[in-house]
């Protein structure tokens, strides 16, 4: 019996084998054909015809996409996902029975399930991730670049015969509600079910989406795979990837392409993430006139019932996901989400900046989520949630660091081993959650609006101990586009380099997801400007809530007190406040930033809104030195920028 099928097949009839025991395609009607006996497990074979498959959908491009793959991959068998709960249901317990996955304590967490990756695989590797623009200089200073045809023949030698002894999913997918006018489609080929029970949380997918997109329609091909084929009679690993040097994360920003080699972690493998919906996003961004920005969106409303909405770019583990779910200390204020982690960003029909979260499910950072921090996060995994890296306990739940103090007596540790009392970690620092947004407690109930949601303001923030005060507001467009282009931060668990702890220059958020010339990028944001009228664009502001004192201290409690910083903004955006013009930017007088109830000195609060030009004047000499990495493709407007602060700073 031929099992691998080729959608286009010309015969009449050929099989279509799933690895469910009786998942069929909805609306097709699969006749179960026999049982097959692959690596150990029963597979059951169905039977379709061509006619049937191909009501699926006639996109040629989808069908030549996944015939051509299917040859080069060389899979056992050919799974198109629908994305219902049947479906997952089957992956999970095939996942199970391979000792891949553990199902949590069904009495604690229901329906949910913890991974270990691989000790290799942990993150996403930016030293493997690269820009296969045309010209070198079109993937800028910020991107590892390839040549698009050599890391093609690289990438096509690795893939050839890649799936072999597995199943490749065929996942389609949407990014953004399937009713707005800005939805984008993808379709993600992988190895990895993982990959798939992931992507049916973090993205709209299946059944649904696949009829959506239309034969004229375009949409992202997106190839994922684990990068280790398995041979006849060669044992599984529990979580299948390649050596590091042999890890491929690559986009091809002019044909609009992903593929993705040997990792199957996070953002390296879910691909309608960061390479998708900002890698790839950034650069049809550039070219339809909107941006794609690493940004969680919050709606806040006021004691007196008044709304706004705002977006915020933070370097990843910095704080961003306990942003979108704050959970207000100041009574009548409120905060509503409607993403964690990417926006995008276009202007709407009355000139005003609209937000829109591609995405439709949350891939948090455990150790440190807590009742304390996040409390929203907490009913938010309380079920329903794929758990990667974090450590088990004994009653069959999860457990990581900051979870719960102190730790339990007795874990067995993100690697599967014993963990007692130790100072390593028993949970991986970059360990997740992956959960439907929907289960977010917190969520605005327009969170799928089409259009998206009106700015106010843009949040830009980092992780710094000293220079950048609580709150800052940028004097113009242009200079807070001045502001995103100098965002630094010190380096998280997020990101494998060697400089772990480092401060680094993050522009945006974006450093590592910029599709293509960070300088154009730059120039990119400041054309918004020429797009509508300058009061319509959202104010943009500069946090920073991690200042410390001589004693190595946070000194703003932070959390749920970052509100108070929240509510300035929201008085800024509403013109119900003035301000002090410092040299770096209008700051708030001291009355205006409610500390009520909160044990803070003077001298602390002071401290906290205070603009030291001799440290200042250090930071314009280190942006002198990080602005020259983009030579003549900095915008002049930055370059003016810089020299009016330094200009204010000598005043
Ligand atoms: O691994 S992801 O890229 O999805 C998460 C992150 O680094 O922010
Ligand atoms: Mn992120």
């Amino acid at each position: 019996m031929n099992s691998l099928i080729l959608p286009n097949f010309s015969p009449k009839c050929k099989s279509y084998v799933s690895i469910a025991k009786d998942v069929s395609w909805r609306g097709l009607h699969t006749k179960r054909k026999g049982f097959q006996k692959h690596n150990g497990y029963v597979k059951i074979v169905f039977v379709t015809t061509k006619g049937e498959m191909n009501r699926m959908t006639t996109h040629q491009g989808i069908l030549d996409f996944v015939s051509e793959a299917t040859a080069l991959l060389q899979p056992t068998h050919v799974h198109w996902c629908d994305g219902s709960e049947k479906e997952a249901e089957t992956l999970i317990d095939l996942l199970i029975q391979e000792g891949k996955a553990i199902r949590l304590n069904p009495t604690l967490r229901p329906n949910s399930f913890l991974f270990r990756s691989d000790p290799s695989d942990v993150a996403r590797v930016e030293n493997r991730t690269f820009i296969a623009s045309k010209t070198k200089r079109d993937a800028g200073p910020t991107n590892n670049w390839m040549d698009p045809k050599e890391l093609k023949a690289t990438m096509t030698s690795l893939y050839r015969g890649s799936m072999k002894g597995r199943t490749l999913y065929v996942i389609p997918f949407a990014m953004g509600p399937l009713r707005s006018p800005f939805v984008k489609y993808g379709i993600q080929l992988t190895d990895s079910p993982y990959v798939v029970l992931n992507m049916r949380y973090m993205t709209r997918m299946g059944f649904e989406v696949i009829q959506a997109i239309q034969p004229h329609m375009s949409f992202v091909p997106c190839l994922h795979s684990s990068g280790y084929p398995l041979e006849v009679g060669q044992m599984d690993p529990s979580w299948p990837c390649a050596p590091i040097d042999q890890k491929y994360i690559t986009h091809f920003p002019e044909e609009r392409l992903i593929w993705s080699y040997g990792s199957g972690y996070g953002g390296n493998a879910l691909l309608g993430k960061k390479c998708f919906s900002l890698r790839i996003a950034s650069v049809l961004a550039r070219d339809e006139g909107w941006l794609a920005e690493h940004m969680l969106i919050i709606k806040i409303t006021n004691p007196e019932g008044k709304v706004k909405y705002f977006t915020g770019a933070f370097p990843s583990a910095c704080g961003k996901t306990n942003l979108a779910m704050l959970i207000s200390t100041l009574p009548g204020w409120k905060v509503e989400t409607l993403g964690d982690d990417i926006a995008w960003l276009r202007i709407g029909k009355d000139g005003r900046l609209y937000a829109m979260n591609p995405e439709f499910g949350f891939f948090g950072v455990a150790p440190g989520t807590s009742e304390k921090t996040t409390p929203i996060a907490m009913p938010t995994s309380s079920k329903d949630t794929i758990f990667t890296n974090v450590a088990l306990t004994d009653g069959g739940d999860v457990w990581w660091e900051g979870l719960t103090k102190p730790a339990p007596s007795h874990l067995v540790d993100w690697k599967g081993q014993d963990w007692k009392n130790s100072p390593t970690p028993a949970a991986h620092p970059n360990s997740r959650f992956t959960v439907k947004i929907s289960q977010c407690p917190a969520l605005a109930s327009e969170w799928e609006s089409p259009e998206g949601v009106p700015i106010s303001g843009i949040l830009f923030g980092g992780r710094r101990s000293d220079t950048i005060p609580l709150v800052m507001e940028s004097h113009s467009w242009q200079h807070g586009v001045f502001f995103g282009s100098i965002m630094a931060s010190e380096i998280t668990a997020a990101q494998i380099t060697n400089d772990y702890g480092k401060v680094r220059r993050d522009p945006f958020a974006m450093l590592p997801f910029i599709g293509y010339h960070a300088g154009d990028y730059f120039a990119h944001w400041l054309s918004m400007e020429r797009h509508t009228e300058a009061a319509l664009l959202p104010k943009i502001f500069m946090v920073n809530w991690f200042q410390k004192d001589e004693n190595n201290q946070y000194i703003w409690p932070g959390f749920g007190e970052n509100i108070r910083v929240i509510k300035w903004i929201f008085e800024r955006c509403d013109g119900q406040v003035s301000a002090r013009d410092e040299a770096i930017g209008y700051l708030p007088y001291q009355k205006d930033l409610d500390t009520s109830h909160l044990s803070l000195t003077n001298h602390q609060i002071t401290r906290l809104l205070d603009v030291n030009p001799i440290i200042w004047r250090k930071e314009v000499d280190s942006i002198e030195t990080y602005y020259q990495m983009f030579e003549e493709e900095l915008p002049n407007e930055l370059l003016q920028e810089l020299s009016d602060l330094k200009a204010r700073l000598l005043k």
